[in-house]
């Protein structure tokens, strides 16, 4: 049961959304608890591999080089830097790792190339690898599935009706057919959104719509709380309640059973009580680390004594799907080549140069 019939219009999904809190988390608790491991809840680790000087008007967004924010724009992250932070991770508990880069789209180029290697080696290490890159074709999300890829995170942030009111750069169809191509290559999809732009509630039901109108939901469910940047057109925004949120995962669990609904962004924002309550409407996985993208996130050792005191384990990679076989990537191997083949050239040049024993010329300097 992908999508709950019981709840697949705008109308029983919005009286969901307002039922009475607790009969709202039982009933969430109750769905949860039929199609998940209610203990466990997996740590997944957030990566910025490029951040910043983004193209696109995103109106949450610290890194659209338009608003003045502290976010300074960087280069892309070189592979081995990138596996050395994915082992770290797997090291303190994480079985995901979520690649996030500041672009409107993937371009052919040797960023992507390097991008492919990072989900290559990161998939070789036995963890979930999710990348969120902005729109791609079909060919790039082929190309990202044999490197390994298992998810692809692309959120519609909230309805169709708000979204101009957010992004004027893209159209919510651009989002609709990236997830597509992303399902056409098997990967895994990861989409959500983002409760506190200002969005009425019919927006956040207007969200969960455009998922049950798919004909596959989304396999997880990511749900942010706006963290309010100085320098972005949101940053007077006024931080939601956590009940709020409580409302969001629960209603989320109960419409869509058999995904991952994870507690994202925003959890500065609230207390132990309140992502207690989330994890029991059905949140299943955080955000470990105390960075996101750019913004701050709890501290790993608060995080490890809440999973204590609340009875949680971390949930392992792959218990959702499993491990994509890493295939060799043809522009990765063709360009290793060129490059073995100018070193090698350039070590024989050089070695040609100390064979013709040079000798420089004797100047002498009159008194
Ligand atoms: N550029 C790619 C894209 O937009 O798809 C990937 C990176 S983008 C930062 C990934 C997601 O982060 C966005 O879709 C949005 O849901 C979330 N996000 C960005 N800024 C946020 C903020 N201030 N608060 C909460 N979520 C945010
Ligand atoms: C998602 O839904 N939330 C994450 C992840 N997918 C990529 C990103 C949250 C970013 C919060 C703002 C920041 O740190 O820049
Ligand atoms: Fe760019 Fe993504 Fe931020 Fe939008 S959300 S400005 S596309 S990095």
């Amino acid at each position: 049961m992908k999508v709950n019939l019981q709840y697949n219009t705008k109308e029983s999904l919005l009286a969901l959304y307002n039922k009475p809190l607790l009969e709202l988390v039982f009933e969430a608790a109750t769905i949860h608890r039929e199609f998940h491991d209610s203990r466990e809840v997996q740590m997944a680790s957030l990566l910025s591999i490029k951040t910043g000087g983004c193209a696109e008007d995103c109106g949450y967004c610290p890194q659209a080089a338009r608003y003045h924010t502290d976010v300074e724009a960087q280069k892309l992250m070189t592979v081995e830097s990138v596996l050395e932070q994915a082992r770290n991770a797997k090291e303190n508990g994480s079985s995901r790792l979520c690649m996030g880069a500041a672009w409107r789209e993937v371009r052919d180029n040797r960023d992507f190339d390097n991008v492919v290697e990072m989900v290559q080696g990161v998939n070789d290490l036995g963890m979930e690898v999710c990348c969120t890159l902005g729109m791609m074709n079909e060919n790039q999300a082929e190309r990202l599935k044999k490197a390994g890829l298992f998810a692809y995170n692309h959120n519609l942030d909230t309805s169709k009706d708000y979204y101009d009111d957010v992004i004027s750069t893209r159209d919510y169809e651009d989002r609709l057919d990236t997830i597509e191509n992303a399902r056409k290559a098997g990967i895994s999809v990861c989409s959500g959104g983002i409760i506190g732009m200002g969005e009425a509630i019919e927006d956040r039901i207007g969200l969960l719509m455009s998922y049950v109108e798919m004909k596959t939901p989304p396999e997880s469910i990511p749900i942010n709380a706006l963290v309010a940047v100085e320098g972005t057109p949101m940053e007077d925004q006024k931080p939601i309640e956590q009940w709020e949120m409580i409302r969001m995962v629960a209603t989320t669990r109960i419409a869509f059973p058999m995904s991952v609904v994870r507690l994202s962004a925003g959890r500065t924002m609230m207390n132990m009580e309140g992502q207690a309550l989330c994890f029991m409407a059905g949140a299943s996985s955080i955000f470990a680390g105390d960075k996101l993208l750019t913004t701050p996130n709890p501290d790993y050792n608060e995080d490890m004594e809440m999973f204590k005191i609340l009875g949680l384990t971390p949930k392992a990679a792959f218990s959702d799907g499993e491990q994509p076989v890493t295939e060799p990537d043809p522009i990765l191997i063709e360009r290793k080549r060129k490059e073995a083949e100018r070193a090698q050239k350039l070590t024989e040049a050089r070695a040609k140069i100390k064979d013709d024993s040079f000798q420089p010329r004797k100047v002498t300097v009159a008194e």
